[in-house]
């Protein structure tokens, strides 16, 4: 059987508020059709991409906060993207805000899942770092709310069997914490599928705006090499109700090599052929993983910081 995997990143453009989540789908559906047109087996969305990024605003109303939640997937909006999959035989990875409506409490979590090209389910992810602030912050031009309207993920990082490999999901903030990648491979993870909304403005440290699109790749192109992997991260981009989004979606080799990137801040679909088995030019050599770590030495970081 082969390990080379035709992968798409289907970078989407600005959401408006005003759009609905079938103007959204239609789009991704769109992207799954040009995708199929290049032979691709796997399309990666990005983060929260149903809607426009809302945790840049303050909300009161709890009912207007769960109106960018989802309570099924599959639901009326989203059966088309299911559709779609088994229609092309394409597979996706989709980033949503997951609303638990359980009898006695509700959990809400920014959400991605992993559907094969039959159109089931194969995994889904629950996102360990959430960025941000808990409270409404006016002195920042824009809010967020991450850690106010989402929980932590609680079943950590898990790795799925599909596509012909082993795959690991994470969403955008996951991608700058070196822990991410390497939970993934000490589970045999090839390929690590990620979405984000990076607002190239960071008002607690403004210093750094300028290096939004160099971090973007720092971590992502060190993650992929330290650990012998495929990353492909993919952003929701451009000016998105007054807020500039990082486009500069990309597909990394486990050498840590940009093969394919977004040259664009709208919808764009990146292609690019994975060989699975690349990551064994990593993970069999420099960092073989049972032949060179010292475990033994590395407790704290598995233990809480001061
Ligand atoms: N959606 C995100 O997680 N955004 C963060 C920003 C706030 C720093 C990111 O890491 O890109």
């Amino acid at each position: 059987m082969s390990r080379k995997l035709m992968i798409g990143a289907a970078q989407l453009g600005p959401i408006t508020r005003s759009e609905t989540r079938d103007q959204a789908v239609a789009r991704m559906v769109a992207l799954m059709h040009q995708a199929k047109a290049r032979g691709v087996e796997l399309v990666v969305f990005p983060e929260l991409a149903l809607t426009t990024f809302f945790p840049r605003w303050y909300f009161e109303d709890q009912d207007a906060i769960d109106a960018f939640f989802e309570r099924e997937v599959p639901g009326p909006a989203t059966q088309p993207l299911f559709d779609t999959a088994r229609e092309l035989g394409i597979g996706f990875y989709l980033g949503y805000a997951e609303l638990v409506d359980a009898a006695d409490s509700k959990q809400r979590y920014n959400t991605s899942i992993l559907v094969d090209g039959a159109g089931h389910i194969v995994g889904k992810y629950r996102k360990v770092h959430l960025p941000g602030h808990s409270e409404h912050e006016p002195w920042r031009s824009f809010q967020h709310l991450e850690k106010r309207y989402f929980e932590p993920g609680q079943e950590g990082f898990e790795t799925w069997q599909a596509f012909g490999g082993t795959v690991g999901m994470a969403i955008c903030n996951d991608r700058r914490w070196p822990e991410t990648y390497r939970m993934l491979a000490l589970q045999g993870a090839e390929l690590m599928l990620l979405g984000y909304n990076t607002p190239i403005h960071y008002p607690p440290v403004p210093e750094h705006d300028h290096l939004q699109g160099f971090h973007n790749h720092l971590c992502m192109q060190a993650g992929a090499y330290q650990n012998g992997m495929w990353v492909v991260a993919v952003a929701k981009a451009g000016r998105e109700e007054g807020c500039e989004l990082l486009g500069q979606s990309c597909i990394i080799s486990p050498t840590g090599e940009i093969v394919a990137m977004a040259s664009t801040l709208g919808d764009e679909l990146i292609t690019y052929e994975c060989d699975l088995d690349r990551t064994k030019e990593i993970r069999d050599h420099i960092f073989n993983f049972s032949l060179h770590r010292r475990p033994e030495l590395y407790g704290l970081i598995a233990k809480p910081s001061r």
